[in-house]
């Protein structure tokens, strides 16, 4: 701990007994914190909060100045109820409203919200924000959802996937060398295996999907096949372990073993292949070329459609050297 040497004490003092119920003498100042309700504002008259937050309340009203950039204008493009955030006193937090004034032309319009300056507290990152006004009824890419609803704007896609393309079952992570010890304990059974720890990580972009019949092979040979009534439900996700007892929820997957007792994928080179019950090639992991001793699983990044890299490698990750049945920063799809 840092303790203060005695000439900062007095600004300390004045700081606490200006701000902070919850100051502590350590604390030289509260630490603020700006948020935004959303970063697409809805032209057509669209409104949205943002907001300021310290770490304790306030005993006195703290103003929180706001500037507003971009090429949006203010008074013509959009309003807003204040130029600052006022905190009230007895309380940590305090916003106010942005609406867009419908009517004017706002293609390619936006509006930078920044923190303007302000002493005696310690602004957090982010401290500024991009909005941009999303024409109301617009519909770039002609798929029939909106731009303001559609999470690919730029790509056709059905409204049952907000307005994405699906990309097809496909593969997302596997892991074919569990590193040494508990480290490599993929399965969760506390027991880590070689072979058993090995696994394959299907998502399905696809409304709901009947696999039952499909299979998983190896260079040499099928080693697992979709058992009778596996459905995998649209944007969710399969998790096909080597072996062994898989212990935990996996971010909800369907969970399952290899029929034949093993993945059985050869660090040195291998290929995976995933095949429908016609043996048509859906999908195809090719270990030839990969690292031969990762000690980690290879995952798309970002998921689902980003190229194979070493788990660990991603910052996202933050060290987690797989994530079977989730996103590779921990979260469910
Ligand atoms: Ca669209
Ligand atoms: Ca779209
Ligand atoms: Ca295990
Ligand atoms: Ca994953």
């Amino acid at each position: 701990m840092k303790w203060m040497s005695a000439p900062a004490r007095p600004l300390l003092l004045l700081a606490c007994s200006l701000l902070l119920s919850a100051c502590k003498t350590q604390d030289v100042f509260p630490t603020l914190t700006l948020a935004v309700s959303t970063t697409n504002l809805n032209d057509d008259g669209g409104t949205m909060r943002v907001m300021a937050r310290l770490n304790g309340a306030v005993s006195e009203p703290l103003s929180v100045p706001i500037t507003f950039s971009g090429n949006a204008v203010l008074g013509q493009n959009f309003s807003v109820s204040a130029g600052e955030i006022t905190i009230p006193a007895g309380v940590d937090s305090g916003f106010i409203t942005i609406t867009a004034i419908p009517g004017t032309d706002t293609s390619s319009k936006q509006i930078i919200i920044a923190l303007g300056a302000i002493a005696d507290v310690l602004p957090q990152t982010p401290n500024s924000f991009v909005v941009t006004l999303v024409r109301a009824n617009a519909d770039r890419d002609g798929d029939g959802v909106p731009d303001i609803d559609d999470d690919c704007p730029d790509d056709f896609g059905p409204a049952a996937n907000n307005g994405c393309p699906w990309l097809g079952l496909l593969i997302n992570e596997v892991l074919y060398d569990p590193a040494a010890d508990t480290a490599g304990d993929a399965n969760g059974d506390g027991v880590r295996d070689p072979l058993a720890d090995e696994f394959v990580e299907l998502f399905n972009s696809n409304p709901a999907l009947d696999i039952s019949g499909f299979t998983l092979s190896d260079a040499a040979q099928v080693r697992h096949t979709f058992p009778a009534g596996t459905i995998v439900p649209s944007n969710g996700v399969i998790v096909v372990f080597g072996g062994g007892n898989p212990t935990g929820s996996f971010g909800g997957a369907i969970v399952q073993t290899a029929t034949e007792g093993q993945l059985n994928l050869n660090n040195a080179g291998d290929i995976l292949t995933l095949r429908d019950s016609l043996g048509n090639v859906v999908a195809v992991f090719d270990i030839n070329g990969l690292s031969g001793n990762p000690d980690e699983a290879y995952s798309r990044n970002p998921d689902i459609t980003g190229d194979f890299v070493q788990h660990a490698t991603i910052p996202a990750a933050n060290g987690a050297l797989f994530s079977p049945g989730r996103k590779v920063n921990g979260s469910n799809f």
